[in-house]
This record gives C-alpha cells, sequence and structure tokens, in this order.
C-alpha cells in the first residue's frame, strides 16, 4: 500500500476538528479506513454477495444504496452474472461515483451497472430483488429513515431482500460502553493512534447515528417487513436481513 492509500486523516492534531464528509480527500484512502474501522466489514460484503446469489431474480433490479468505491456492487456483480439484472450504485458523493466508474471500466462485466449521482432518500426504487445498505442508513437524519425504509419495501419484489449493516448502539449504558471499548481495541490493533481514534470519533459524532438493533427491527415491521433479524454482529457492528 502506498501513503497516498493510507488513512491518515486524522493523524495529526487537528484543533478543532471538522465534520466528516466524503470529498476528495477520502476517495483514495477509503478502503484501508473502512478496513480497518469496521470489524467484520470484509465478512459483510461477502455475504452480501452469497444474499444476492439466493434472492436475485432474472431480469431483477439491486440497489447499493451508499455505495461508496462499489465494494457491494461489485460482490453482487460477480454473483449474478447471466441473469439479466440492472445494479443501480448509488451514491451523493460526486467524488466516490468518480472513481467507482474508474473501477468499473477496468473489470468489465455483462451486468448492467448504473451510476446514480443523489441523495438516497430521493431515488426510486423498482423491480427490486436486493437493496443493501451497507453502512449507510446512520449517515440519513434520523427522521427520514422510516420513509427510506418504507419506499425499500414498496418498491422491492415479492421475496425480496433487504441488507441493513450499521453500527449500532446498545442498552444498558454499560454495555455499550463495552462494546464500544472492544472496537476502539479492535482500531488500536488496526495501527490506529488513540489520537485518530478520538478525533475521528468528535468527526463523527451527530453526522453518524446508531440505533439499536431492536429500533431497526421494529422500524422494519412498521413498514411491512414479516421477516427481519440480525445475522451477524461483532462488537457494535452488524447485519440484518429483512425479507419481504
Ligand atoms: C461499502 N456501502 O463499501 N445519499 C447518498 N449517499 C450517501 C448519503 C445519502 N443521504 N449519506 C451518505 N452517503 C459502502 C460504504 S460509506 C460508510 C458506505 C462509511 C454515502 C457517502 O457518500 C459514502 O460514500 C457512503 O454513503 C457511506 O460497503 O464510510 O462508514
Amino acid at each position: 500500500m502506498t501513503d497516498k492509500n493510507r488513512d491518515n486523516l486524522f493523524a495529526r492534531p487537528l484543533g478543532k476538528v471538522p465534520k466528516f464528509v466524503f470529498d476528495r480527500s477520502v476517495v483514495d484512502i477509503f478502503p484501508d479506513m473502512i478496513q480497518r474501522s469496521v470489524p467484520g466489514y470484509q465478512t459483510i460484503i461477502n455475504h452480501t454477495g452469497e444474499l444476492a446469489d439466493r434472492f436475485v431474480q432474472q431480469g431483477s433490479h439491486c440497489y447499493d444504496l451508499g455505495c461508496s468505491l462499489g465494494a457491494s456492487t461489485l460482490a453482487i456483480r460477480e454473483r449474478i452474472e447471466g441473469r439479466n439484472g440492472t445494479i443501480f450504485a448509488v451514491d451523493n458523493s460526486a467524488e466516490m461515483l468518480d472513481q467507482l466508474n474508474n473501477i468499473l471500466a477496468s473489470q468489465p462485466s455483462t451486468t448492467n451497472t448504473q451510476l446514480i449521482e443523489s441523495d438516497i432518500c430521493e431515488v426510486q426504487i423498482t423491480n427490486a430483488s436486493l437493496v443493501v445498505l451497507n453502512f449507510t442508513l446512520q449517515f440519513v437524519p434520523l427522521e427520514q429513515r422510516s420513509e427510506l425504509i418504507s419506499t425499500i419495501y414498496q418498491g422491492l419484489n415479492p421475496n425480496g431482500c433487504l441488507v441493513i449493516s450499521e453500527k449500532l448502539h446498545f442498552q444498558p449504558e454499560s454495555l455499550n460502553q463495552l462494546l464500544t471499548e472492544l472496537h476502539h481495541q479492535f482500531k488500536r490493533d488496526q495501527g490506529y493512534s488513540d489520537l485518530e481514534i478520538s478525533q475521528k470519533r468528535d468527526a463523527i459524532d451527530d453526522v453518524l447515528i446508531p440505533e439499536t438493533i431492536d429500533s431497526h427491527i421494529e422500524r422494519l415491521q412498521n413498514c411491512g417487513f414479516k421477516t427481519a433479524s440480525p445475522w451477524f454482529q461483532c462488537y457494535n457492528f452488524g447485519s440484518l436481513v429483512a425479507i419481504k
């Protein structure tokens, strides 16, 4: 790995830490940042491909909402070749999509993949057999989350699948504290300093709003999903699957 691709965003003292944004400074270091910050990230991406294999119907649509550099898009695409499907990879960061465009061009596929620069709350969902929100719902304002999940539910075909992977909040507070400390130890083990951990924490405070597993399940059920369950958890990160 070159220095250009190493996440050093918070390595030096920043004084007042600015709020985190997905701009040009994040694009090159994004794969390193997410791998070293999210325990279980690669497992979740791999299993997103597995779920695509099981759920994606011939000629249907897949949505990777908050796609960044397309890790989920690529995992899905690899598993649905020949199904005449379309993947819509959506992000509101033009810089991320530019880079994803280059990545996709370097890895040809017969599956139609469309990049959409948009707020995920504005996207129309139709004929969907798989919708993926991998570490994205956590950035959507709390009051918009139910409407987004409802839109996804309406756009899914019967037996369609929604994957939601998130940083999670836990109760009681002592459990939340324990899982947070285990996460910070994971980051230290990945080479992040205490300064980097603390400045990143300040940068995402109020930007990334985690909820409890129960809140996610309740929202999914209120929006119509009869089947919804966590399928993976490592410390305070996890993934849920919901079937229409
Ligand atoms: C992965 N899924 O590699 N509308 C559109 N995009 C958004 C919005 C929004 N309202 N809010 C945030 N984003 C990817 C990782 S990263 C997770 C997802 C992380 C986008 C934002 O621009 C960024 O690219 C992505 O969601 C979140 O599995 O960095 O913790």
